[in-house]
């Protein structure tokens, strides 16, 4: 049990009443070709029946029906061969039909990969011990689905917290694509049709003629899982490896550069995905430099991917507010302010994907508004499994409920329901695209992320891409059982854990809607919370002695509450109308202003810190009575994991309470923050091999080393 197999694991299933279970007697895949998704569908039907039963089921291609078959394929295959497919409901792209009603047991797709996903989706409920009879017609919210991954040439991952990367080595592509293999699977079962396999922060070499011969390696052994495989481009290719001296979009010879790439491309991916670009942002080229609008920059692929009815993925996450003394100056307003005026000016095949938040990937962060100022472009949610800000998977944080607030947020658009969830479906504003993409960065890890209970996050990103109506504990719940098994106190505590697991990290780091307080400026992990307050990057605070918070009304701040629909501005002008967990996002106050809950911001962080770190001290508890009921292997490697977070979380609590305490001079009214009667300072113990150094900020230090 080393994590490989996540909640793939097809455990024999015990001590449940299967006697009322007929297995099927044959699997008939309507399509026995390696490559064809119903291939793999019947061998992962196979190979789950042996798992969970111990049954060994053959597959058969001769498609005879006889009693008890399980017949596994597209709708056209299935009405083509037995021709009685009129049952068969209408489905949508990639949906499917499990019927396990009749006599023969039917998974019917729309297309082969919705054939896989119905072939998942009925091993998943056997896995679960649920063997109910049932007609169930399954159909995405979306149609892009995607997976990102940051990975570099050089095999590392950027934000990556599970070891090297699963694809590159040494500037080229890896020669064993078993993980890649394995990785396409996990992705399949959850839904995902496509991935996005290097870094935004894009490498040129990745164009080489070699390289695009190992791209098609990577694209085949995705294939047959229903994943189709695109890349992230360096804007400023044709200057570095093309040997043009201009990246200009509207030059002819940057347009055949690009073009000759892309049939090369095409020629060895006929279903390549197609192209994500980071454009104008933390350093990148982009088309900006030649006076050319973001959209030119887009439309230029757009035009030439068309013809091979491959995307162009468009990242918002582009800004240059940096100003700090600029008190106007507000990085939250970037993207509204750099594509707002581009909308209906993107093609067809253009996505523009956004952070969920106007920051970058913080604990808590309203949500973009841009989703509700692009009516005439086609938008995606991009979201963060990694948790790069969020403890980076050395603390438990179970992230859909955080997606879920942003999914189900209702921006209120021309005063009508507009939920981000339908805006991203296509709905709302009735584009041609749209969807979701999360950054993952699985690594060769056997756990993928580096931690077992970080692939909870995975699994609900799936899900939720699929049915933004999910509710995160029933995803949470069904995860548990396929990955740890069925019995209710391992299914109730890992719930618990997780449940309580977002709240209390935001509790113990920046709460209020002050962002994380992690170091920013360096490894985005520990806490730093100075470090808000003296970036290049425009994460502030704007704490002083007596005041905190950035003020962004329009009144007296700078005015990104008015970038929102007016419901919802001026629910976030009105300070009496501001939810206390985003005040200090959208407000300038006093450490002494009283919340609604009735205390004041300093009393209610420094009650928050404790009240964080006390719930990770019950979760190590929580986990070992777990002992025994699940494999010693897991048990232990969480258990670290665990009895890490409990203690980092103090150390969060202090650094932060102190940090504020020192800054505002207010005493916490019960007389905790600087009284630490437990705490064990590094300089009474007995240390080998470390060397004393001075730590800034010192509240996160020992005596200030
Ligand atoms: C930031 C990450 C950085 C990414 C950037 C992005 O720290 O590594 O390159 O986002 O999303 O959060 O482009």
């Amino acid at each position: 049990e080393n994590g490989l197999n996540a909640w793939l694991r097809y455990a024999p299933l015990q001590n449940v009443n299967s006697h009322h279970l007929t297995l099927p007697s044959t699997i008939i895949a309507l399509n026995t070709s390696k490559a064809s998704s119903v291939y793999t569908a019947g061998l992962e039907l196979q190979k789950g029946l042996q798992g969970i039963f111990s049954q060994v089921v053959k597959i058969s291609n001769y498609t005879h029906k006889t009693s008890s078959a399980l017949i596994v394929g597209t709708v056209d295959d299935y009405s083509k061969i037995y021709g009685d497919g009129d049952d068969a409901p209408d489905l949508d792209e990639d949906g499917f039909w499990l019927n396990t009603k009749g006599d023969t047991i039917k998974i019917l797709g729309q297309n082969e990969r919705g054939a896989l996903y119905g072939a998942f989706e009925y091993l998943s409920m056997l896995a679960q011990g649920d063997f109910s009879g049932i007609s169930s017609v399954n159909n995405p919210n979306q149609p892009i689905r995607w997976v990102n991954q940051w990975d570099n040439m050089d095999g590392s991952i950027e934000r990556g917290y599970g070891g090297p990367s699963l694809f590159f080595k040494n500037g080229g592509i890896v020669d064993d694509l078993t993980r890649v293999s394995e990785y396409g699977r996990l992705l399949a079962s959850i839904r995902v049709n496509g991935i996005i396999i290097n870094n935004v922060n894009a490498n040129a070499t990745l164009l080489s003629p070699q390289n695009i011969q190992g791209l098609g390696r990577i694209a085949d052994v995705f294939r047959p899982y229903g994943i189709q495989v695109g890349i992230s481009l360096n804007f400023a290719s044709p200057t570095a490896v093309g040997g043009l001296t201009t990246f200009d979009p509207l030059d002819s010879g940057v347009i055949s550069f690009w073009t000759n790439i892309t049939d090369q491309i095409y020629k060895r991916i006929p279903d390549f995905a197609g192209y994500l670009v980071k454009a104008n942002s933390e350093g990148q080229p982009g088309p900006l430099t030649y006076n050319r609008t973001l959209a030119e920059g887009a439309n230029m692929f757009a035009k030439i991917l068309d013809p091979y009815s491959g995307v162009v993925m468009f990242r918002a996450f582009v800004y240059n507010q940096l100003n700090e003394s600029d008190w106007k100056a507000d990085r939250a307003n970037a993207a509204v302010q750099f594509f707002e005026p581009l909308d209906g000016k993107f093609a067809d095949n253009v996505v523009v994907q956004i952070k969920y938040g106007p920051i970058d990937f913080q604990v808590r962060e309203p949500v973009s508004p841009l989703f509700a100022n692009l009516r005439n472009t086609s938008t995606a949610v991009e979201l963060q499994v990694a948790q790069e800000y969020l403890g980076q998977q050395c603390h438990l944080v179970y992230l859909a409920p955080l997606w879920k607030t942003i999914l189900d947020f209702d921006l209120r658009v021309d005063r009508k329901a507009s939920k981000v969830s339908d805006i991203i479906s296509r709905e709302r504003f009735n584009r041609p695209l749209g969807g979701s993409a999360a950054v993952v960065n699985a690594g060769t890890n056997t756990t993928w992320l580096g931690s077992h209970m970080a692939m909870s996050n995975l699994y609900a990103y799936g899900r939720l891409a699929w049915d933004p109506s999910d509710e995160p504990e029933d995803i949470l719940q069904d995860w548990i059982r396929l990955t740890f098994g069925l019995d209710p106190k391992v299914r109730d505590t890992i719930t618990k854990m997780s449940m309580q697991s977002w709240p209390a990290y935001e509790q113990y780091s920046g709460n209020l809607g002050l962002q994380t307080l992690t170091d920013i400026t360096g490894n985005h992990f520990g806490p730093k919370p100075q470090s808000q307050d003296d970036n290049g990057w425009g994460q502030w605070t704007r704490a002083d002695h007596t005041t905190i918070g950035m003020d962004r009304t329009v009144a007296n701040g700078t005015g990104f509450s008015g970038t929102y629909p007016p419901e919802i501005a001026n629910m976030y002008e009105n300070i009496a109308t501001t939810p206390d967990n985003l005040l200090l996002w959208f407000h300038h106050v006093n450490y002494t202003h009283v919340l609604h809950s009735g205390k004041t911001v300093i009393q209610y962080f420094y009650d928050a810190h404790y009240s964080g770190a006390e719930i990770e001290q019950t979760f190590v508890k929580m986990w070992e009575s777990l002992k025994g009921k699940i494999d010693d292997e897991r048990y232990e490697h969480v258990l670290y994991r665990q009895t890490f977070q409990a203690g980092h979380s103090i150390t969060w609590r202090d650094a932060i309470n102190n940090f504020y305490w020192n800054l505002s001079g207010i005493p916490d009214e019960a007389k905790r923050v600087g009284h630490h009667p437990w705490r064990v300072e590094v300089e009474s113990m007995v240390l080998d091999g470390y060397t004393v150094v001075p730590v800034t900020p010192f509240e996160t230090a020992s005596n200030y080393t």
